[in-house]
């Protein structure tokens, strides 16, 4: 197995493994490759659904999220499909399922038709962490904000319905104990911090976006089918394009549960 880093704060390739068909040796290797560098891609798996699932099923249980329906005969995985760039709800920072208490650890994703274009973005939010001044991080230590599904339930016409959970959003990564930033699209994903008014939570939720996303601690996967990437949904954010018009994108989609921020 082969692992080359892909940024300098975030991604890392990975060849000569198959993922259909791995020992427990190599498991662990990828784990800890997952662990240090929070994306991996594994160019050409072209894996079956059944080869997702059981990949999948190495990580721990699967989670599942609202509003959202999965393959009739895969409960698990979620078919990714274009549903038009006004419905394209991923195309913003954020960390999957943050309006839930628990949101999940990670997800893995199998490229099975690729159109031109169609790139996803992730970011380090190690990195964004680490770069902020002491003096922010130290006022950031005990905040904790509101955290919503708006466009996921808009899409659905659920608006009465957004679900919305506090977090903190300096978290600690429960496997590594790196601290993260942990914030979300103003209006989108995060809609203020707690016991603060939308005036006061504005200014500094668009600089915490801003600064969470600089392109210095950004990979972007241009996809190949076949592709798998998974993303440590506990230290990263992602962003997925849409510059493809009506092309036909399929991906499939498998998320792991995680546990609650803290
Ligand atoms: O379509 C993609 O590339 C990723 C979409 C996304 O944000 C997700 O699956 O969580
Ligand atoms: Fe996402």
């Amino acid at each position: 197995m082969q692992t080359t880093p892909l940024t300098g704060h975030v991604g890392a390739s990975v060849e000569d493994v198959e993922l259909g068909a791995m020992t427990d040796a190599e498991f662990d290797d990828v784990r800890q490759a997952f662990l240090d560098h929070c994306v991996l891609v594994f160019p050409g798996q072209n894996l079956t659904v059944e080869e997702h699932v059981a990949f999948a099923g190495r990580w721990g249980p699967v989670s599942t999220s609202p509003f959202v329906k999965y393959m009739a005969d895969h409960p698990e995985v979620l078919h990714l499909t274009n549903l038009g760039k006004a419905n394209a709800v991923t195309e913003n920072w954020h960390y999957d399922s943050s309006f839930l208490p628990s949101p999940s650890s990670l997800t893995i994703l199998s490229a099975r038709r690729i159109p031109i274009g169609g790139d996803t973005m992730w970011s380090s939010q190690y990195h964004a962490y680490e770069t902020l001044s002491e003096g922010m991080k130290r006022m950031l230590d005990n905040v904790r904000a509101e955290f919503t599904g708006t466009r996921l339930a808009k899409r659905v016409g659920k608006e009465s319905e957004t679900p919305f959970c506090l977090h903190p959003v300096v978290r600690t990564h429960p496997e590594t104990g790196r601290k993260a930033l942990f914030v979300g699209h103003p209006g989108d994903t995060m809609r203020r911090f707690e016991d603060m008014t939308l005036e006061e939570s504005l200014p500094l939720m668009e600089y915490l976006y801003e600064h969470s996303t600089r392109p210095d601690r950004i990979y972007r996967h241009h996809w190949t089918k076949g592709d798998v990437v998974m993303w440590d949904n506990r230290c990263t954010m992602h962003y997925a394009v849409h510059d493809y018009g009506e092309q036909s994108r399929d991906l499939h989609r498998i998320s792991i549960s995680g546990d609650p921020p803290r």
